[in-house]
């Protein structure tokens, strides 16, 4: 069975939690702690993904950190429709275009503040907030007048961007003036096999 390594507040973990539960994946959860910021781990650990950090998935013999490549892998090794990872050359363009401001400007900007404010951890809160709003403004300029971030249904970009930016206000980042992303929030929460995490 499928392993993800994982920790119930974060927002990269959660990205892989929403998709498997999209995909309708059975898979076990191995909770890693945090202390002082930093996840606890082994050595053990730190050979499944060197930089100590979650989430990082276990499949058989593939094992792989980082949000951005469960997601992608997830989506090219299960999803039988080919749906959540476009084959089509520009929309599997678009999608990319899409996970680098998830961890980009999403993550420098809207993780940031959330770890700043919710969890006290060091950073400029200004400069992380100013950050998180550009993110907001980018989304915008898509969901003012599309549905979904790559083509005309939910993708793995949607996925990538939808935790931090749904998180946005635990970070004081307002997301209310950006209507189009606000209904792009509840689009999401409204597909099949949903599921949330604290605060979403
Ligand atoms: N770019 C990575 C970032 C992963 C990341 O920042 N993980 C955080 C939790 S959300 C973490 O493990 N922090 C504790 C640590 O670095 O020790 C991804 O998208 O998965």
């Amino acid at each position: 069975m499928l392993k993800l390594y994982d920790r119930e507040a974060s927002g990269n973990c959660y990205k892989a939690r929403l998709l498997l539960s999209f995909l309708n994946m059975p898979y076990e959860r191995v909770p890693v702690a945090m202390q002082d910021g930093k996840n606890v781990v082994d050595s053990g650990y730190l050979q499944l993904n060197p930089r100590g950090q979650v989430p990082t998935l276990v499949d058989g013999d593939t094992t792989l950190w980082g949000s951005t490549a469960i997601l992608c892998y997830l989506a090219a090794r299960y999803d039988e429709t080919f749906s959540w990872l476009p084959r089509d050359p520009a929309r599997l363009g678009e999608v990319m275009q899409w996970l680098e401001l998830a961890q980009n400007e999403i993550l420098s900007g809207l993780f940031r503040a959330r770890a700043i404010v919710k969890f006290g951890l060091p950073g400029d809160l200004e400069a992380a907030r100013q950050i998180g709003a550009r993110a907001l403004e980018v989304l915008e300029s898509r969901l003012a007048s599309e549905s979904w971030l790559a083509g005309n249904g939910p993708t793995i970009a949607d996925v990538a961007c939808f935790p931090y930016v749904a998180l946005a206000y635990e970070g004081m980042v307002e997301v209310s003036p950006y209507a189009g992303v606000q209904q792009w929030i509840a689009r999401i929460k409204s597909l099949d096999r949903f599921v949330g995490m604290p605060g979403i």
